[in-house]
């Protein structure tokens, strides 16, 4: 039929590259720019057959985020606004690498049959297209239009140039049936913003002057939306240095993943910013850490995503135990929010015995944000994040309607209302009250469908002046042991092989021969690893470390944490040459 014959031409445009062989990891495929054309071609496809499957507005997003610019990627955002379903992984697998036009319409007339999707199903098929400032992103856009128009009636909107969590955003708000433009998500960010610095308890309202946060774009997209959503947040003070329309080159020296691994100061910052508030996104803003430049050459003392996950959690918690004595009072159906914290095994031993002490319940979950992103919805609050800057919280339906609930009955029994009065910037009523608003006021402002670090910079800004602190003051909340991460790259498949020494001579050759467990705090396979890493963790005082095979490089991946500096390299050393 018509359909057949359209896969077929279109696709005949887009051949894949030979002996290359790609797969949809933790964040959809990545290679370097020149590689992709067919790929994302065949992603076009693909987001087109979820959009008809799901009878839903369907996202597709062309970043390499913190790779170099000379890479690029392209991943699926689901109707709800987060990752494509992970049971579709496989099926994105082999359409990005079958060899020729009739083995792909092959793949794809059976992955239709086994799940049933209907191609007359009277719902429009519609796909939002970004993409980051990298230069290869236009033309890759136009490879994923091809992809999106050779199903017949899917149409695709090119949202132009955005961050990641911009699209994904979007993508969550068009299928709520709510605004979903870029303004409206300026403008929903900013004032969610507003509405929390209103609800500062008077004592903290004071005027700092000169108290800007400093701000590195990673010479891409972040940047230029800061300086957008800055001006909607008037009294914003915030100065932006690499933005894309600097000379400097993407994550080249700068940007988030740049000062989390490197715990320098990223290229445009110096001695002149020592002590100052600074913070530093990623490619494609999906990241923020915040640091303070040193007076020490260009070191710097990292406030990192566990630190911004404590920070979130404390205002949080916070709030809720406000509001928590009202419920306990109740004879029937007192109701008790959970509030649940989700880490992966790089947070620093420090923060989570930090969050432990504080009451919270904290789990772990393997490395990468759809796995964190599910487990935090199964709480009415869940806060994730992982160390290298990316998290959110996420709020259930059932706590947003008692909240709304809430500040219905609150209202109704606070005077001001009664009297006729408006001004809630003025007489916010009782701390009950505010709390419930603030919590209302943070479900808008934080992402609620993936890690953003716009949302995450303008909720630690407001709750730093909420809490009337500074960074150095956030920064004691508690002292991170030392770390020390290192990569073994491993070797070409030719040599792929595992052998299995005794004690300390274990060799891994191939990455995927390491499988973990337990959140990838212990290798199972191959055997006698773990032993080995015991036994070296033992000789060290706090000392923890694991090792696990990355998602996006073929490297394995060494963590070590001890009591000081030497020991925790020491430690990663020593467990480096198990895995030789
Ligand atoms: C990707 C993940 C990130 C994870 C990182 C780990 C998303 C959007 N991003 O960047 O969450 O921390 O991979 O990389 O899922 P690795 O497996 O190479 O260590
Ligand atoms: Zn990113």
């Amino acid at each position: 039929e018509e359909q057949r014959t359209l896969i077929l031409q279109s696709s005949s445009d887009f051949p894949p590259p030979k002996g290359v062989k790609l797969s949809y990891g933790t964040a959809g495929f990545r290679a370097d720019a020149s590689l992709l054309q067919s790929t994302v071609y065949r992603v076009g496809i693909l987001a087109a057959l979820r959009s008809l499957k799901t009878q839903s507005v369907i996202g597709l997003m062309i970043t390499a985020s913190h790779n170099k610019v000379s890479d690029n990627g392209v991943k699926i955002a689901d109707p709800n606004g987060g990752m494509m379903s992970q049971s579709w992984e496989p099926f994105a697998d082999a359409l990005a690498n079958a060899p020729d036009p009739s083995q792909l319409l092959a793949l794809i007339d059976d992955f239709v049959t086994k799940e049933c999707i209907s191609f007359d199903g009277g719902h429009p098929v519609e796909i939002l297209l970004g993409r980051d400032t990298r230069p290869s992103g236009k033309s890759l856009l136009e490879a994923a239009k091809m992809g999106i128009s050779s199903i017949i009636g899917a149409v695709a909107h090119d949202m132009g140039v955005l961050t990641t969590p911009q699209l994904h955003w979007m993508v969550r708000a068009r299928n709520l049936g709510a605004k979903s433009t870029e303004y409206d998500y300026f403008l929903q960010l900013s004032q969610s913003y507003r509405s929390l610095v209103d609800l500062v308890p008077d004592k903290n309202k004071v005027i700092k002057l000169n108290d800007r946060l400093v701000v590195d774009g990673a010479n891409g997209v972040g940047g230029d939306k800061l300086l957008v959503l800055r001006d909607f947040c008037n009294g914003l003070a915030v100065e932006v240095r690499n933005t894309s329309r600097g000379q400097g080159v993407l994550n080249k020296g700068v940007g988030a993943d740049f000062v989390q691994k490197e715990k320098v100061a990223p290229s445009g910052f110096g001695i002149s910013d020592v002590g100052l508030r600074c913070a530093s996104l990623d490619g494609d803003a999906d990241r923020i850490v915040y640091f303070i430049v040193r007076p020490d050459s260009n070191k710097i003392d990292l406030v990192d995503g566990d630190k911004i996950l404590s920070l979130f959690a404390l205002f949080i918690q916070e709030q809720l135990n406000f509001l928590k004595d009202d419920e306990q009072g109740k004879t029937c159906n007192p109701y008790c929010p959970r509030l649940g914290v989700v880490q992966t095994a790089y947070a620093n031993g420090a923060s989570t015995a930090f969050l432990k002490n504080l009451g919270l319940e904290v789990v772990f979950t393997s490395t990468g944000v759809k796995y964190l992103h599910e487990k935090a919805t199964e709480y009415d609050i869940g806060i994730y994040f992982e160390a290298n800057g990316h998290g959110t919280i996420l709020f259930s339906d059932g706590i947003l309607s008692w909240l709304e609930a809430k500040k219905k009955e609150l209202a109704s029994t606070w005077k001001g209302d009664e009297l006729g009065f408006h001004f809630h910037c003025l007489f916010p009523g009782s701390e009950k009250q505010k709390a419930v608003l603030r919590l209302l006021a943070v479900s808008k402002l934080i992402n609620q469908a993936v890690g953003d670090a716009l949302s995450g910079l303008l909720l630690v800004e407001a709750i730093l002046v909420h809490s009337g602190g500074s960074i150095h003051k956030w920064n004691e909340l508690y002292h991170d042991l030392p770390s020390r991460q290192l990569k073994k790259r491993t070797l070409d498949a030719r040599s792929r092989q595992t052998t299995v020494g005794g004690g300390s001579n274990v060799k891994v050759v191939d990455r995927t021969a390491v499988v973990t467990a337990n959140a990838e705090t212990v290798v199972v396979q191959p055997a006698g690893i773990q032993e080995a890493i015991n036994v070296e963790t033992a000789k060290y005082r706090q000392g923890r470390c694991f090792i696990r095979p990355s998602g996006t490089e073929d490297v394995i991946r060494i963590y070590a944490e001890a009591a000081t500096q030497e020991e925790a390299d020491s430690l990663a050393n020593s467990v480096a040459k198990i895995v030789d």
